[in-house]
């Protein structure tokens, strides 16, 4: 069915590729960051500061918006920079959306984190339910969201359903402020056959995700059926999880020169309390969650956009000469 849908942080990574992916499935898209963002194929573009609750309920009142899929938010490493601002975005934004989805009905997508778990957490195959202490002002913005998720949900009835996101990996829309972008950034540096400077230590085990099988994720969570939908905090979901070692091992499959050099900086000790994999048993249980790519099939396709990518660029700058 067609629906109305409010993307906040449109220009993100997450979202400049769901804005593509629900365009493309003919909804009617109202794309909204901080900044006017200048998306394709949306039925509005509009900057809109998450804070301001008048301005987002005016939004879904004119467009009687039926879903909104809120992904504002300030990553784990620029939170630690300015953790109350972290705090203040990223609460006081996911509060914003849930009453308004509380107000006028709304079905919403809000992403959680890896970034929930901490130091005490099982760090192997982590369990959907386990310690959850993190320690990041990020991660304690991400656990309270949950929580508020789930008692929206309970007391309110509002449909709110979440994806505990790890680190995502895409060609398109740069990730910003995170701890596992150095994951995205090594495919530029071998693009541009450059050295690539890791801020993680080589063996730094993470769990990641292909951008295709995250926005899979969202879209089959999103129409599970209700009743399918048995855990309204938000759902662990695994895919890949390597070292900056193995990946680029498997880069230089494509590039063989590519020299990387690691030196960890503040991000080390942010990664260092996180898992190094999950255990999405609830997911794949309860709506047939299943992830397509693995170290392999991810490093292919992002070379393979990358590169055309690049091509495309080079032929624009000769034809403009
Ligand atoms: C970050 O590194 O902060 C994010 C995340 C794992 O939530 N990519």
């Amino acid at each position: 069915m067609k629906q109305t849908i409010l993307i906040t942080g449109a220009a993100g990574q997450i979202g400049a590729n769901l804005v593509e992916r629900l365009t493309s499935k003919g909804h009617s898209v109202i794309a909204t960051d901080l900044k006017q963002p200048n998306c394709e194929n949306t039925a509005q573009n509009l900057a809109l500061n998450v804070m301001d609750v008048a301005t987002l309920q005016q939004i879904v009142i004119d467009n009687d918006v039926t879903e909104i899929y809120h992904l504002a938010a300030i990553l784990s490493a620029s939170g630690e920079k300015s953790p109350l601002t972290a705090w203040e975005i990223n609460m006081g934004g996911l509060l914003n959306v849930l009453e308004t989805a509380k107000r006028f009905n709304t079905k919403v997508f809000w992403p959680s984190s890896i970034a929930s778990f901490g130091i005490t957490t099982p760090k192997h195959n982590t369990p959907q339910t386990t310690i959850t202490q993190p320690n990041t002002a990020y991660g304690i913005s991400k656990i309270t969201g949950e929580l508020w998720c789930e008692y929206y949900y309970k007391q309110y009835g509002v449909d709110v359903r979440s994806l505990r996101f790890p680190g995502l990996i895409s060609a398109k829309g740069e990730p910003g402020g995170g701890t596992t972008d150095y994951a995205v950034h090594i495919f530029h540096a071998a693009i541009a056959n450059q050295d690539y400077t890791c801020f993680l230590t080589d063996d730094t085990q993470l769990p990641m995700l292909y951008i295709d099988d995250a926005m899979d994720g969202i879209i089959e969570l999103m129409q599970a059926d209700a009743d399918e939908i048995n855990i309204r905090t938000s759902y662990n979901i695994g895919g890949l999880s390597f070292t900056p070692k193995e990946l680029a091992t498997e880069l230089r499959n494509h590039f063989p020169n590519l020299t990387v050099n690691y030196e960890p900086d503040f991000r080390q000790s942010i990664a260092n309390t996180w898992p190094a994999s999950l255990d999405d048993s609830k997911a794949r249980e309860d709506w047939n969650w299943k992830p397509n790519y693995d170290l392999k099939a991810m490093t292919a396709k992002m070379v393979e956009i990358l590169q055309a990518k690049e091509e495309k660029q080079k032929s624009k700058d000769l034809s403009s000469c």
